[in-house]
């Protein structure tokens, strides 16, 4: 029998701008709602992102992290996780203030450098809400998504050894496996380790089932049991993904972060009918959801 999954949402990210869906959460008060409804519905991990409630930018500011986490920590017992990926071009401090503020049990960490294209988007929409959307989106063509191994090392002694925070290791390639098993080389991280593998990112590792077959069979070897894996892939790959992760004895990673639709051609209404929808499948298949209590025994989290 296999473990209970562990679903994680990401209800707002840093790469999907307000113009492509009324139902993405920008304003503290839509996040924090997002979030309790994703719990509610079977999510035990909740992946935070800020924005600007005025532009819907993403900010990593403390005091915008503020007005919603206590709030979801209050109604719920998800493990908060916040992210250290922030949006593309703000510097390595920016993007731990928050995490460095709050001291949560999670934090993401980016395990690599990638180019990280989002411009391709931009070709489905022409009524923008703010003009900083088609600009932001033009710029990735000519930005790399930096996380060198002095940025890897900053984030792992800031926050995974100073604050006891245990991280979701993105890995958007092959190479950032091996990345990851530099730093547990180098002895700065302990198991055992969260191995989100991301899929479908232009820049990164395309989403086709063999290649998440073999990151998962060299993750096996380099990690042995001393880790757990889960699957995201972005956009209409997302819940194909989580379901062959599931299949494979693997947690899943949902949320309007990675993706906006419920379904071909039908935007998600919310966060939680995607944690719904996975949940369902979950079950349907005869596996059951992980509770954040065991989450949090399972990754070793300080609780
Ligand atoms: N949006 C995901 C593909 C982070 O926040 O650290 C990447 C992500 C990065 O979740
Ligand atoms: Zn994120």
């Amino acid at each position: 029998m296999s473990k209970p999954v562990i679903i994680t949402c990401a209800p707002t990210g840093g790469i999907h701008t307000p113009t492509m869906s009324a139902h993405l959460p920008i304003t503290p008060d839509e996040i924090a709602v997002a979030s309790i409804e994703a719990a509610e519905a079977g999510a035990a991990i909740i992946h935070l992102h800020a924005r600007d409630p005025e532009t819907g930018k993403p900010d990593p500011s403390p005091e915008i992290f503020a007005q919603f986490l206590p709030r979801i920590a209050q109604a719920t017992d998800a493990v908060i996780n916040i992210s250290t990926g922030g949006g593309l071009g703000m510097t390595r401090e920016d993007r731990l203030k928050a995490a460095n503020a709050f001291s949560p049990e999670m934090a993401s960490l980016n395990v690599g450098s990638l180019n990280f294209g989002i411009f391709p988007m931009k070709k489905k929409y022409t009524d923008w809400k703010h003009p900083w959307e088609p600009e932001f989106l033009e710029s990735t063509r000519d930005l790399v998504f930096k996380n060198t191994f002095a940025d890897l090392e900053y984030t792992v002694k800031e926050l995974g050894q100073a604050h006891g925070t245990k991280f979701e290791f993105e890995c958007y390639d092959l190479g950032h496996l091996y990345n990851l098993a530099w730093l547990i080389d180098q002895g700065w991280v302990k198991g055992p380790f969260f191995v989100q593998m991301v899929f479908g990112v232009l820049g990164g590792v395309g989403a086709d089932v063999d290649n998440l077959m073999h990151m998962h069979t060299i993750a096996d070897k380099l990690f042995g049991d001393d880790y757990e894996w889960s699957v995201l892939a972005a956009g209409r790959h997302q819940m194909n993904f989580a379901t062959q992760s599931t299949l494979l004895g693997g947690n899943v990673r949902v949320g309007l972060e990675d993706s906006l639709y419920l379904g071909p051609g039908q935007l998600a209404p919310s966060n939680a009918s995607q944690v719904k929808k996975i949940r369902t499948i979950i079950e349907s298949l005869g596996h059951t959801i992980a509770t954040p209590a065991e989450a949090r025994q399972r990754l070793g989290l300080k609780g």
